[in-house]
């Protein structure tokens, strides 16, 4: 029987079979000999004996995110606040860098839409390509609109604390999840392990809530590949006159030509600089 683990605790693995089930598991000896340890999101086959449910088999990963351990995500949403808390670029445009280097389909959310006008901010993101959905937990608004671009997809929210994460979900899941500020931070500041968890959707796709996070670490990347996390610069390769380009400082880039006449987005541009030192200064001192 084929299904999906969404739950793992304290050694077992919750899967929800393709007909709608949910059947408690063991990992199979055999994974532990090879050191194969099942992931929340794996496609599995599973077998019930006696009635025990064992994971049989784990079919190939498609992606794998690491903060947190999840398997088979399709999109990463990165959730912003139109206002409460302000949007900070620099941070929206990290998450998306991650998943591109993952080679997770980047999602834009700009939620609380009732607080403040989201025009510009959303207009930053569709100008880059991105799919971007301005929604407000609070009325409702906008959410067809995201229910949309995540339809049939395992699709992870990631985004600062308090710009609506887990308020967007219990209105697409339906099921409470842990709101509001207080309780949240408390466990956060204790370092307990939060359990990951897929909320299945009726569409056939599964939504993750990510615990919030104020810094980002980058993943590693080489220098040289950043810009192709970074769909406006993608757009301009080979234009530059020095192949291998780092649009830093050398002469006659196409992507410096673009930041000046406005094409490209400055905050954008500096986020990518910034990454860029950050990176070399690790491969440098390796
Ligand atoms: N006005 C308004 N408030 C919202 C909206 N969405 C969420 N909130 C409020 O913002 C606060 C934070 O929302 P959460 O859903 O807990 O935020 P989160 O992203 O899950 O935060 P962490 O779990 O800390 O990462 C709560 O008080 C919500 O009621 C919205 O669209 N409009
Ligand atoms: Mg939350
Ligand atoms: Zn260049």
């Amino acid at each position: 029987m084929k299904g999906k683990i969404y739950k793992g605790i304290g050694g077992f693995y919750y899967v929800k079979t393709d007909d709608d089930g949910v059947v408690e598991c063991r990992a199979r000896g055999r994974f532990r000999k090879e050191r194969i340890v099942p992931m929340i999101g794996d496609d599995v086959e599973i077998e019930v004996k006696n009635g025990k449910g064992y994971v049989c088999e784990i079919y190939p990963r498609r992606s794998k995110l690491i903060r947190p351990a999840v398997a088979n995500i399709d999109a990463v949403v990165v959730v912003a606040a139109a206002k409460s808390p302000d949007p900070n670029t620099a941070v929206i445009d990290r998450m998306l860098v991650n998943a591109e280097i993952n080679g997770i389909e980047p999602l834009v959310c700009i939620n609380k839409s009732d607080l403040a006008n989201a025009t510009e901010l959303a207009e930053l993101y569709t100008r880059v390509g991105y799919k971007t959905a301005v929604v407000s937990a609070e009325t409702g608004d906008g959410l067809d609109e995201l229910l949309g671009l995540i339809r049939g997809k395992t699709a992870a929210f990631a985004g600062v604390s308090g710009v609506g994460k887990s308020s967007l979900l219990t209105l697409i899941t339906g099921q409470g999840l842990e709101t509001g500020a207080v309780s949240d931070k408390i466990s956060r500041g204790r370092h307990t392990t939060r359990h990951v968890e897929l909320f299945a959707m009726s569409d056939g796709g599964f939504v993750l809530d990510t615990p919030g996070f104020s810094s980002i670490e980058p993943e590693e990347i080489a220098a040289r590949e950043l810009a192709e996390c970074f769909p406006e610069m993608r757009r301009l390769e080979g234009r530059c006159r020095f192949r291998g380009c780092a649009h830093i400082g050398e002469p006659d880039c196409a992507v410096k030509e673009a930041v000046s006449d406005g094409r490209i987005a400055e905050s954008r541009y500096e986020t990518y600089r910034e990454l860029y030192e950050f990176q070399r200064s690790r491969t440098e001192w390796k």
